[in-house]
């Protein structure tokens, strides 16, 4: 048993997921790194004195398998950030059924089956920590990505539909809606186009980073932030403000 606070991070090998992972071992946290790309969350793990565990979070096969072991290996689990997520940027007209069923089963069905899964760890302690990472999408109304807008809602709505039950067993649950941030995902893919018109609406006109995000999630991932549950955090230099 780890005498350190467990963390389970999903999407961890590059991005939002990676740096929070680094935030999170800074904070003192045994932190899991988990991602589809093993050998990427490998290098993640090693940077930052982790263990790194290749994961699928559409797959309930793969998410049993990742936290009997993570139980078995470290004996506890405290915090998990659900992070792994399809950010595809798709006209409507375009969306095809299997598209839409491709972004729900990753960024639905994996939220669901990840905390699932940890809140059964979780109660058994009495102790825990989640939190989801949304997007400022779902208050923008972003276009062209309406399937991810409507999965970064339901991301906010199981916070909200979860709190309650998950109080009574000690374990918080809150969400964290990024802006756009200079991830690798970003910057590899369509969306990078949107830094010209979304930095000058942010307060701060510059482009956010993956460590612009992580200290918000690593405190709502701390002992401190117990009495803050239900709630979702928008860290978007103020491109939104509501
Ligand atoms: C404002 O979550 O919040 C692009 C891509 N632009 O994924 C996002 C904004 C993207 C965002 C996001």
């Amino acid at each position: 048993m780890s005498e350190q606070r467990v963390a389970i991070v999903t999407g961890a090998a590059q991005g939002i997921g990676a740096a929070i992972a680094e935030e999170l071992a800074n904070d003192g946290h045994l932190v899991v790194v988990t991602d589809i790309n093993e050998s990427g969350a490998q290098a993640v793990a090693a940077r930052i004195g982790g263990v790194a565990k290749k994961l699928d979070v559409s797959s309930p096969e793969q998410v049993q398998q990742v936290i009997d072991e993570v139980v078995t290996e470290l004996g506890r689990i405290d915090i998990l950030v659900n992070n792994a997520a399809l950010v595809p940027l798709t006209s409507w007209e375009n969306i095809t059924f299997e598209e839409w069923r491709r972004v729900m089963s990753v960024n639905l069905d994996g939220l669901y089956l990840m905390t699932h899964a940890v809140t059964a760890v979780m109660g058994k302690a009495g102790y825990g920590r989640i939190v989801n990472i949304a997007s400022n999408t779902f208050v923008a109304g972003t276009p062209d990505c309406a399937h991810y807008v409507a999965t970064k809602g339901a991301s906010i709505g199981l916070v909200r539909g979860l709190a309650g039950e998950l109080g009574k067993l000690g374990i918080t649950i809150n969400a964290v809606a990024p802006g756009i941030i200079a991830s690798e995902g970003v910057l590899n893919g369509p969306h990078v186009a949107g830094f010209d018109f979304v930095v000058p609406m942010q307060a701060i006109n510059r482009r956010g980073l993956p460590k612009d995000i992580s200290p918000a999630v690593a405190f709502l991932a701390s002992e401190k932030a117990e009495w803050i549950t239900g709630q979702t955090l928008v860290v978007d230099a103020g491109h939104t403000r509501n």
